[in-house]
């Protein structure tokens, strides 16, 4: 494993979550922040739009069992090792995972329980539950979403079965107004399984195709088609290490294409760890928030957090219905400007692991400073942006500027308020990222 190099100190008590204590170590780094979002259970909330949708796919796939898991707390072993995610994935990395220490974590996908609940002998099964990762700050992230993992898995002495179920759902789909658009092949870059009957993995891909397919059109169906035009859903090739082959489904979507799921077959390799050897299937994860957005006319993400009445009794079970915004507070906004540390490179975000790595000076992290802009203005902060930066010509010394956009959801925020925010944000990134303000 690679080094710890968080820049945010690490708490001082032991983290204590539902009666179960987790010692602290290097690699903690999950704020309270963070913690206290852990048993508010939005998604199972009826009338929530998170839980309207989980119910709309619960009802789709109605002979799955659908399991809740009682904590987002998983071990680093089950959210990655037994997926097959190689030691310096990026996902692993401080800068975009909530570690409790060197063992324990708060899930990054639902995909954390697949191999437990294979074991539990369940065939077909759902699972909804909050995940969590390090991000950056505008109206589509928050650090706190909610998936859905689905799967079929059969007996291998089963599989002799799909054609037929394929049959039927393929002639269910030509009844519906929807334009598929698939150009993925299996190739050396998204193969079969070696050890899987090509004939088999044909039919399990199917299945899993027509599956999600028709879920897509039962969510999007009645909305997309009002104007005459089919619904759009586009099929690309991906890349998961606990699947092949692979694939990103997309939906058409007010003239852009929006990413809904990833999925495809799962890899033998999972299943053996889970002892069913003798079994073969496909699984996929959805993210409900960003279906609401679109399905509801959700325009922020933080409102699904919001307790605010205007909003929850807008909603009703079983029902998607558009979201009429009430007027909102009004923003503020103020800059912040620093030098970097001397010597330190600030990483492309999308390095990972690489632009942690350390060295002379700690590297900056677009996530750290977001993360302590959480911690200390949790949900009043509402974007945080980087509108300048520029390298010294002599001394090639890094700066930048960040706009950090403040709103409370319930209320006005003064001036004062917001320049206390501002200035508690400001003592803390110079004390634990080393950086100067301009
Ligand atoms: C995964 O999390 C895989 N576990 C999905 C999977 C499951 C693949 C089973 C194969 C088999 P990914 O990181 O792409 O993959 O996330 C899956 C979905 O979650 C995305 O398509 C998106 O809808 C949603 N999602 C991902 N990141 C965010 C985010 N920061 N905010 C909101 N939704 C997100
Ligand atoms: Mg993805």
């Amino acid at each position: 494993r690679f080094q710890s190099t968080s820049t945010s100190p690490p708490p001082r008590q032991p983290y204590v979550v539902n009666g179960q204590t987790y010692p602290l170590d290097e690699w903690s780094n999950t704020p309270p922040s963070i913690l206290s979002k852990v048993n508010r259970n939005i998604h199972l909330l009826p009338s929530h739009p998170i839980s309207i949708l989980r119910q709309i796919v619960q009802d789709h796939f109605s002979s799955h069992t659908a399991l809740t898991p009682s904590t987002p707390i998983v071990s680093v072993h089950q959210n990655f090792d037994e997926l097959g995610f190689p030691p310096d994935h990026p996902g692993r990395s401080l800068t975009d995972s909530y570690y409790l220490n060197r063992e324990y974590m708060l899930r990054t996908h639902t995909s954390a329980h697949e191999v437990e609940s294979y074991r539990r002998g369940l065939d077909k099964w759902l699972l909804s539950a909050d995940v969590y990762r390090r991000d950056e700050i505008d109206s589509s992230h928050y650090p706190v979403f909610h998936q859905m993992e689905g799967t079929s898995v059969w007996p291998i002495d089963q599989l002799h079965t799909l054609p037929e179920l394929n049959a039927q759902l393929a002639a269910q789909l030509e009844k519906c107004p929807l334009l598929i658009e698939d150009e993925t092949t299996i190739s050396p870059s998204n193969p079969y399984q070696k050890h899987h009957d090509p004939v088999h993995a044909e039919q399990i891909t199917r299945h899993l195709k027509h599956s999600l397919n028709s879920l897509i059109f039962r969510l999007f169906g009645q909305q997309a088609t009002k104007d005459g035009e089919p619904l759009r859903v586009r099929w690309i090739e991906a890349y998961f290490p606990f699947t092949t082959p692979s694939y990103e489904v997309e939906v058409w979507w007010e003239g852009e294409w929006l990413e809904l799921l990833g999925c495809g077959v799962v890899m033998q390799k999972t299943l053996d760890q889970a002892g069913v050897p003798d079994k073969a299937g496909w699984a996929f994860g959805l993210g409900l928030e960003r279906l609401s957005m679109v399905l509801f006319s959700i325009p922020d993400i933080r409102l699904f957090w919001t307790q605010d009445p205007r909003f929850h009794t807008q909603f009703s079970a079983g029902k998607i219905t558009t979201f009429k915004p009430y007027s909102r507070y009004p923003p503020c906004h103020k800059d912040m400007s620093f030098w970097l540390p001397p010597g330190t490179m600030s990483p492309d975000p999308d390095a990972g692991v690489a632009g942690v790595a350390g060295g002379k000076g700690r590297a900056f992290h677009e996530n750290d400073y977001c993360e302590i802009v959480r911690e200390v203005a949790g949900d009043l902060v509402e974007t945080v942006t980087l509108i300048d930066e520029f390298s010294h010509p002599k001394t090639s010394r890094q700066s930048k500027c960040y706009r950090l956009n403040y709103r409370h959801m319930d209320r006005s925020l003064s001036n004062e308020e917001v320049n206390e925010l501002q200035q508690k944000v400001q003592d803390r990134v110079v004390e634990e990222m080393g950086i100067e303000m301009r």
